[in-house]
């Protein structure tokens, strides 16, 4: 018998869905060091945290994260909720000894995230961010495809996330799921929501971002705030460019915006190196497109490959060579290696540390927008554990 691991979920939102859903699948298609527990969900309104609970087979259901946070039966807490309670719940956790995992982005501020960090390394415990998308089979063959240097020197990244729902001026700000549009909240619009993926799997394949110059913008000043029903200032940025030099000398331009008519997660990255380049796009993503320049002069061009054999990434746990699998694998899988690391009594990247170095970088791109200079991202040296 396996033995088991205890997990107590803050948050039932959309990201508490995607959770349980990959605490739930992974132990069906991966074999794992533990069984994980759905064992009790924690938010504000029982009723609501109930009905959730039935559906997604919680055995218990609590209004006080504290509680859940110092009960002796939980082992893991995973922090599903908004932005603002990330900080003190993760923190609590740590030091109740608790293995920690959490939404991202990590802290609202380079402040927050550092304590977190802290926290987490001073008590020894596993942890991770769920930066999801560095586990859609074909970024992670992206990787191996950088790490085996088969692209070569890097010249350019080139990364986009463009949506286009909050277009509307009658769209409310604050609230269940509009909480992203309250600064107070977030920390920050699509900084912090979307370029912070893009950021991450950049300096995953990439390396580390050295500066940034950037640009951001508040199309619409005001909305009404769901909580006070008056019309209170939007203080987020709603889209955010920038440029930015990596240490390994190449060029990266990123933008991410909710005002691109027709877009709903349009996710891309493309890199071009001295050998080769490779090109992602999220709303095909069980392909990596990939250019290599060694084939003769005729042959020479994309190709297309279809994720899906048995020798791609994560693709030997799901089904026959040419099925594809989608969003919400991607979560299984980083569930599914984090329960593994834990059995090795490792955390999983990308941890706090990870996702601390992240932060540093979207804190330069925000203080480069303000200042419009050059912006250095702060360093966030080595995980201490
Ligand atoms: C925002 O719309 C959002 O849901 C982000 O919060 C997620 O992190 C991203 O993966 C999809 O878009």
């Amino acid at each position: 018998m396996k033995k088991k691991l205890n997990i107590g979920m803050i948050g039932y939102g959309f990201m508490g869905r995607t959770h349980s859903n990959a605490f739930r699948t992974a132990p069906n298609f991966f074999d794992l060091p533990y069984e994980p527990v759905l064992k009790t969900v924690c938010a504000r309104n029982a009723e609501k945290a109930q009905g959730f609970a039935n559906q997604w087979g919680y055995e218990s259901v609590e209004t006080d994260w504290r509680k859940v946070v110092e009960s002796k039966e939980i082992d893991l807490i995973d922090i599903a909720s908004p932005n603002d309670t990330h900080h003190e719940i993760a923190i609590a956790a740590a030091q109740a000894g608790k293995m920690v995992m959490c939404e991202k982005p990590l802290g609202r501020n380079p402040a927050e995230s550092e304590a977190m960090t802290a926290a987490v390394e001073a008590a020894g415990v596993p942890n991770m961010v769920w930066y999801n998308y560095r586990r859609v089979p074909a970024v992670t063959l992206a990787k191996q495809l950088i790490d085996e240097g088969r692209l070569g020197r890097i010249f350019h990244y080139r990364t986009v996330f463009l949506q286009d729902w909050t277009i509307s001026a009658d769209l409310p700000q604050g609230g269940a799921g509009l909480w992203r549009l309250d600064a107070s909240v977030s920390g920050s619009g699509v900084t912090g929501d979307l370029l912070a993926h893009n950021i991450d799997t950049a300096m995953w394949l990439n390396g580390q971002i050295d500066e940034v110059t950037a640009m951001t913008e508040t199309f619409i000043k005001s909305r009404t705030h769901t909580l006070t029903g008056k019309e209170e200032p939007v203080n987020i940025d709603d889209a955010s460019l920038f440029l930015a030099r990596f240490s390994n000398g190449s060029l990266a331009t990123f933008e991410a915006t909710r005002y691109a008519r027709g877009h709903k997660a349009l996710y891309t990255f493309e890199i071009n190196g001295e050998k080769g380049s490779i090109k992602w796009d999220l709303h095909d993503l069980h392909r990596l497109e990939y250019f290599e320049y060694s084939p003769e002069g005729k042959l020479r061009g994309w190709k297309s490959i279809h994720i899906t054999d048995g020798d791609h990434p994560y693709m030997s746990h799901w089904w026959v060579p040419g099925l594809q699998i989608g969003y919400e694998h991607t979560f299984v899988h980083q569930a599914a290696d984090f329960l593994t690391a834990v059995g090795e009594g490792k955390s999983a990247a990308p941890t706090f540390r990870d996702a601390l170095k992240t932060d540093y970088v979207t804190d330069a791109v925000l203080k480069s927008a303000k200042s419009r200079q050059w912006e250095k991202a702060k360093l966030a040296g080595e995980q201490k554990q």
